[in-house]
């Protein structure tokens, strides 16, 4: 299975990891960007140094429950980041965004993957990427951020993830974007109960008959905490276990925070399947 994110070609053959690149102010922050920029850029470059194979360069807006953040400032959090780290690795720069503004502005950035948790439904945002060349990862999501965590309710719950991931994977055919640069997320956590999620992840391998890479975020997430009773800070074994499982399930890429860790495990998973 080959990934196209304009001028990346990944051969998903082993798992990809993708490293967690959060851009978001600090307490040192001087008034402007200059803190936050470097913090962002020195942790992206020792991902890179550790085996990361694409940077996922996030604002906030998408998290759970987070006070949404204006449009000027997810662009003066994320592009002077994208254009440092665009010219300075060689991994694909993934933006995580819904925002097809910050769309735009990411991809003219060099930005070659938009990872959407709203899957392209933002209107303007499937123009946004059908214009250009990059990769996209459409995710499955129950309700909005601020909302979903309250009842989610499915029927089937992974029946009901494979269905809107095909309507989301064909509307973005029907809008010019070829096969070859699509990837499909169930969207863990996002609208989904502890026996949502781990059905899921039980059942990752019926996902891949859609035919589309996919991509698996299961990294120091709430499921995590529930099963093993550790805070956020302390899930580091849970989700390298969590990224084995996906990987030996059928997931191409894992969206993790913990490269090193991660990346080792995955080199025995592939010598050993
Ligand atoms: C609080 C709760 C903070 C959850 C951050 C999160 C995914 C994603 C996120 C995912 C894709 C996190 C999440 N999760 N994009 N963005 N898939 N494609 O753990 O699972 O980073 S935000």
């Amino acid at each position: 299975m080959i990934l196209h994110c304009a001028q990346f070609e990944l051969t998903l053959t082993r798992p990809h990891v993708m490293g967690i690149v959060n851009v978001t102010p600090d307490s040192f922050s001087d008034g402007g960007h200059f803190v936050h920029t470097s913090a962002a850029v020195e942790h992206a470059f020792a991902l890179v140094e550790q085996g990361a194979d694409i940077l996922d360069v996030g604002g906030e807006s998408t998290r759970p429950n987070a006070t949404p953040v204006a449009l000027q400032e997810e662009l003066d959090r994320i592009i002077p980041v994208i254009e440092v780290l665009s010219r300075h690795v060689k991994v694909p720069i993934s933006i995580d965004t819904y925002k097809p503004a910050v769309m735009v502005e990411a991809i003219r950035a060099g930005a070659s993957i938009v990872n959407d948790v709203r899957a392209l439904q933002e209107p303007g945002a499937m123009q946004a990427v059908a214009s250009s060349k990059v990769g996209v990862c459409l995710m499955h999501m129950q309700g909005t951020p601020q909302t979903m965590q309250i009842d989610p309710v499915y029927t089937q719950v992974v029946d009901e993830v494979r269905l809107f991931l095909a309507e989301r994977a064909a509307a973005c055919l029907a809008a010019g974007i070829a096969k070859e640069r699509i990837m499909l997320d169930p969207g863990f956590g996002f609208g989904k109960t502890r026996a949502h999620n781990i059905q899921l992840i039980q059942e990752l391998s019926s996902l891949q008959d859609l035919g589309y890479p996919l991509l698996v975020g299961l990294s120091r997430k709430s499921v995590l905490g529930q099963v093993t009773g550790q805070d956020v800070d302390a899930r580091l074994h849970a989700s390298v276990a969590a990224a084995v499982i996906s990987a030996m399930k059928g997931a191409n890429i894992v969206r993790v925070h913990d490269v090193k860790a991660t990346v080792e495990a995955l080199k025995v998973v592939t010598a050993i399947l």
